[in-house]
C-alpha cells in the first residue's frame, strides 16, 4: 500500500515576516504515523521542494494506491482541484482523499463536487488515514472507519461517527522530516508541535471548533520529557538549525501541572544547550516576570501574542478574548524590558468597525510600540465554522450584506461589508493603496532567509545583518503606520460624495508607490545576498 500525502503551493500569507517557509507538520505526522504501521508514505511538498506543477503531477502518476493532500485554506483547493483533474484526464485511479483543517469543516461541499474527492479525513487524521489504508487494501467497508466522510459509488456522501481524538500524544511517533533538509536550505526553520488544540474560545478562531468537535479533551500536551527527546533527535540530525518554531497555540499551559510542565520543557530546553533561537505564542494575561525569565534562559526571542483589537469593547465583546488591552499592555512592556521581540496579532477592521474605533486602534497600537504592516491592514475572516461566523449566519449577530453575491465555488467565509459606511470605504482604499506596499515585507522575508543561510557560516556577520534588518523593519511598519493615519484622517473629515477624494488618492497611491520603490532598492543592495557572477 503506497500513499503519497501532498501539499500544493499556493499564495502566501501577507504575514510573510511572521510566518516563514515550513514544513506541513500535518503530512510530517502523518507520513510518521503510517511509516510505524509498516506502511509506505511519500511526502510530496510542491512548495518546499521547489516543484512546477507539471512536475507535481509527474510524481502523482505513479501508481499509488492514495494520493491525500492537506489543506488549510480556499486557495490551496482551487490548486487542489486543478491537479485532480489533470490526474483523472490521465488516467489515474488512486484513491483521492483530503484533511485538514479546512476539509474538516467544509466536507460536505468538497464531496459533492463532482468526480473530485472519494472522501475527507475528519478531524485528527493519524489512525484513520490508517484504517482507510488498510480498507482500501482489503476491500473492507469504508463505511465502518471512524471519522471519515466518503462519497459512495452513486455519489452519495456518508458521514461516519467521528473518532475520539488522540488521548496520549506522546504515543504517536515523532513527524516525519522529509522535507526539513530543502526548508533549511531555504532558509526556513523547522517546527515544533508540543500539544494541539486550545482551551479557549476566541470568536474568531477555528482551533477550539476543530478539537472541540470530537470526544475527548479539546486541549492535549505532550510530556516534557517527550518533546525534550525530540528536541535532542532534531538537533542530533540537523545540527545547522539555529531556530525552531513551537506551533502551539499556547505555549504556556495553565494550572498547576500545566505550568510545571511548562517549566520543566524551558529548563530541559537550556540544558540541552541546542543554540537556536525560539519563537512561540503566548497569550498576554500568562505573562509575567518569571515566566519571561525562564522563557529568556531557555532561548524564547519572539513571542507571538495575539493583541487583537485596542478597545476592550471589541476584545471581550466582538472578539471573546476573555483578556483586556491593559493586559496585552503590560505583557508587552514586560517583554520588551526583556529584550524578546514581540508580534502583535491584531484584526484592524470588522464588520462592526467605526472611524472612532479605528482612531483607538491607532493609538493603542502606537503606545504599544509594536505593530507589523499585517497586523495595521489587516480585517476579519469571518470563518463559516467559527463562533463568529455562526452567530452572523444564524443571525445572531446582524451584519451588512455585501450586494453582490459571492460566485465562488467553495465559501469558506461570511462575506460582509463593515456597516459604517466611512470605515468600508476606508478599508477599500487602504486595501487597495496597500497592495503595492507587501512587496517590501516580500523582500524582507527574503533577506531573513538568507541571514538563517549565512547564520552557521559567519555568526558575527548575521547577527549583524539582523539588526540591520530589525531596523529596517520596523522602520517600514513605522512607515505604513503613517501612511495609514495620512488616509485615516483624510477619510474622517471627507464628505464621501466629494470630487476630490478621487485626486487625493492617486496623489496618496503614488507616494506609496515612490517609498516602495525607493525602499525596495535599498533592500537589493544591501550587499550579503550579492550573486556569485555566473
Ligand atoms: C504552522 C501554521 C501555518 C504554516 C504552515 C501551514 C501548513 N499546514 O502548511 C504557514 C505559515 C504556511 C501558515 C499559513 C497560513 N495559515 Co496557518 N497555521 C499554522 C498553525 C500555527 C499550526 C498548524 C500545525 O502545524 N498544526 C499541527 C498539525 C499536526 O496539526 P494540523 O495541521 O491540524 O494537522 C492535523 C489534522 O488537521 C489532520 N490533517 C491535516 N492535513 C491533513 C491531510 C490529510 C490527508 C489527512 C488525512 C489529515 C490531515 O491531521 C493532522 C494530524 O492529526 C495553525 C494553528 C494550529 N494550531 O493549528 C495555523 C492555521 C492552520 N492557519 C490558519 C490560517 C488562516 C493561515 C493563513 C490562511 C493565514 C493568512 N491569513 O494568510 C495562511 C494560509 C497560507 C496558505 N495558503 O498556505 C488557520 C486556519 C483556519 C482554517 N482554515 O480553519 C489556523 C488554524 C490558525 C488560526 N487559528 O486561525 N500556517
Ligand atoms: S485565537 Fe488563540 S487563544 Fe483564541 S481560541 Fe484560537 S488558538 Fe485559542
Amino acid at each position: 500500500m503506497r500513499i503519497q500525502l501532498v501539499r500544493l503551493r499556493d499564495a502566501r500569507t501577507n504575514d510573510v515576516l511572521h510566518f516563514p517557509r515550513v514544513e506541513s507538520p500535518a503530512l510530517g505526522y502523518l507520513a510518521g504515523f503510517l511509516r510505524s504501521k509498516g506502511l509506505e508514505a511519500e511526502i510530496i511538498d510542491e512548495e518546499v521542494m521547489g516543484l512546477k506543477r507539471k512536475q507535481t503531477i509527474e510524481n502523482l502518476q505513479c501508481n499509488s494506491d492514495i494520493i491525500a493532500f492537506t489543506a488549510i485554506a480556499k486557495s490551496q483547493i482551487y490548486s487542489i482541484l486543478e491537479v485532480i483533474k489533470e490526474l483523472k484526464k490521465k488516467g489515474n485511479k488512486a484513491h483521492i482523499t483530503i484533511g485538514g483543517q479546512f476539509a474538516t469543516f467544509l466536507f460536505r461541499e468538497l464531496l459533492s463536487l463532482e468526480n473530485k474527492f472519494d472522501s475527507v479525513v475528519l478531524y485528527e487524521g493519524e489512525e484513520t488515514l490508517f484504517e482507510l489504508a488498510n480498507a482500501l487494501n482489503n476491500e473492507f467497508d469504508l463505511g465502518s472507519i471512524k471519522g471519515l466522510a466518503f462519497r459512495t459509488s452513486n455519489g452519495q456522501i456518508k458521514q461516519n461517527p467521528l473518532r475520539p481524538l488522540i488521548c496520549n500524544l506522546d504515543s504517536l511517533p515523532f513527524p516525519a522530516r522529509d522535507t526539513l533538509p530543502r526548508v533549511i536550505e531555504n532558509g526556513g526553520l523547522p517546527i515544533i508541535s508540543s500539544s494541539r488544540g486550545c482551551y479557549n474560545h476566541c470568536s474568531y478562531c477555528s482551533i477550539s471548533q476543530f478539537y472541540s468537535g470530537p470526544r475527548g479533551s479539546a486541549f492535549r500536551y505532550r510530556s516534557a520529557n517527550n518533546v525534550l527527546a525530540e528536541l535532542k533527535h532534531l538537533k542530533e540530525e540537523f545540527p545547522e538549525i539555529r531556530d525552531i518554531w513551537f506551533v502551539d497555540d499556547n505555549f504556556v499551559i495553565p494550572g498547576k501541572k500545566g505550568l510545571e510542565r511548562t517549566a520543566k520543557l524551558c529548563r530541559g530546553i537550556k540544558d540541552l544547550d541546542l543554540g537556536v533561537d525560539i519563537n512561540i505564542y503566548l497569550r498576554a494575561n500568562q505573562i509575567n516576570g518569571r515566566l519571561l525569565k525562564l522563557l529568556d534562559e531557555c532561548g524564547v526571542r519572539s513571542i507571538f501574542i495575539g493583541a487583537e483589537a485596542g478597545t476592550n469593547y471589541t476584545l471581550q465583546q466582538i472578539f471573546k478574548k476573555n483578556l483586556s488591552i491593559e493586559q496585552t499592555k503590560r505583557a508587552i512592556k514586560l517583554c520588551s524590558q526583556k529584550g524578546i521581540n514581540v508580534d502583535p496579532g491584531f484584526i484592524m477592521f470588522h464588520p462592526w468597525s467605526t472611524l472612532k474605533e479605528i482612531e483607538s486602534n491607532i493609538r493603542f497600537l502606537e503606545e504599544i510600540g509594536q505593530f507589523t504592516l499585517y497586523g495595521v491592514v489587516s480585517f476579519l475572516t469571518a470563518y463559516k465554522f467559527t463562533p463568529i461566523g455562526k452567530e452572523m449566519l444564524s443571525g445572531e449577530r446582524t451584519y451588512k450584506k455585501p450586494l453582490f453575491k459571492s460566485k465562488e465555488l467553495i465559501q469558506d467565509a461570511v462575506p460582509y461589508e463593515i456597516a459604517d459606511e466611512k470605515t468600508e470605504v476606508l478599508l477599500c482604499l487602504t486595501l487597495k493603496a496597500f497592495e503595492e506596499f507587501h512587496k517590501l515585507p516580500e523582500q524582507f522575508a527574503k533577506l531573513k532567509q538568507e541571514i538563517r543561510k549565512i547564520r552557521s557560516i559567519n555568526k558575527e556577520k548575521a547577527i549583524a545583518l539582523d539588526k540591520e534588518w530589525t531596523m529596517r523593519v520596523n522602520a517600514m511598519n513605522r512607515q505604513g503606520m503613517s501612511f495609514f493615519k495620512e488616509l485615516f484622517r483624510f477619510i474622517k473629515k471627507a464628505d464621501l460624495n466629494d470630487k476630490s477624494i478621487k485626486p487625493f488618492f492617486g496623489q496618496f497611491k503614488s507616494k506609496i508607490r515612490s517609498y516602495v520603490a525607493k525602499e525596495s532598492g535599498e533592500i537589493e543592495n544591501l550587499t550579503f545576498v550579492k550573486k556569485k557572477p555566473e
